[in-house]
């Protein structure tokens, strides 16, 4: 999978790119990760992309010129460029609400081209050009950047290879159970040595080694805790 950012600021993803998991993916090649600096399309000697909005207001607009020879630039770049082998992606918090299962259709895809705004915002006209516009939540960022971020980093761990055990990404939080296609619970609790500290002991049920009580404990415990913290994302039919 490649992914592509086109963003007024790189550098904020040179930390991302380099450590823990999406910086062995990058390594091992499963990701490549790409960011594009929206400053090279500027045409004048000062380097901008933004201007004033028409009719009047406050704030900067990010460009359409600019914006789009970006795209285009990083289209042409593309192995491919059919359009089915791309999904282009406008970062914004006017975008539909980013969940678990829009990561698990993106991580099918080739290519990812996520433009991030910034500023006030960019010219509406972009929006005819891209396949999907995501924000990651009901809050304001300063721009896409974190968002690129988020949304990059819960594809990465889809990829295969990418997690060190197969099974890690698909037992957790918010993954689809095996068991109902649409249902969704918080992962169970955990726990790891040592048995007893500050008084607080491992539940026995943990270390009896019986695997089916353990199972069924933990889907308990699944079910429970989403009904506790999440009751939006349970419903009877969904057990
Ligand atoms: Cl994608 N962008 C910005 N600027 N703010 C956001 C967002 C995106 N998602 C939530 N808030």
């Amino acid at each position: 999978m490649k992914i592509d950012i086109i963003t007024l600021f790189p550098d904020f993803f040179n930390g991302f790119k380099e450590h823990s998991i999406i910086g062995r993916a990058i390594k091992n090649g499963k990701l490549e990760l790409v960011t594009h600096n929206l400053r090279n399309q500027a045409k004048d000697n000062y380097g901008s992309v933004d201007d004033h909005p028409y009719g009047g207001g406050p704030g900067m607009v990010l460009r359409f010129d600019i914006l789009l020879n970006a795209l285009n630039e990083v289209k042409a770049k593309l192995k491919s460029e059919s359009p089915s082998s791309y999904k282009v992606i406008l970062m914004t918090p006017q975008g539909q609400v980013y969940k678990q299962t829009i990561a698990q259709k993106l991580a099918r895809e080739e290519n990812l081209i996520l433009i991030c705004g910034h500023y006030e915002g960019f010219d509406e006209r972009i929006r005819d050009y891209v396949d999907m516009e995501i924000s990651i939540g009901d809050y304001v960022l300063t721009g896409g950047e974190l968002a690129a971020m988020v949304i990059t980093d819960s594809i990465a761990r889809l990829l295969p290879g990418v997690l060190g055990d197969d099974t890690s990404s698909h037992e957790e939080s918010h993954s689809p159970s095996t068991s109902s296609g649409s249902a969704r619970l918080l992962e169970y609790p955990q726990y790891t040595r040592p048995l007893e500290y500050d008084a607080k002991k491992v539940p026995e049920i943990l270390t009896g080694g019986n695997h089916a009580k353990i199972d069924e404990w933990r889907k308990e415990q699944s079910i429970e805790r989403t009904k506790m913290r999440r009751p939006d994302m349970i419903s009877d039919k969904n057990i």
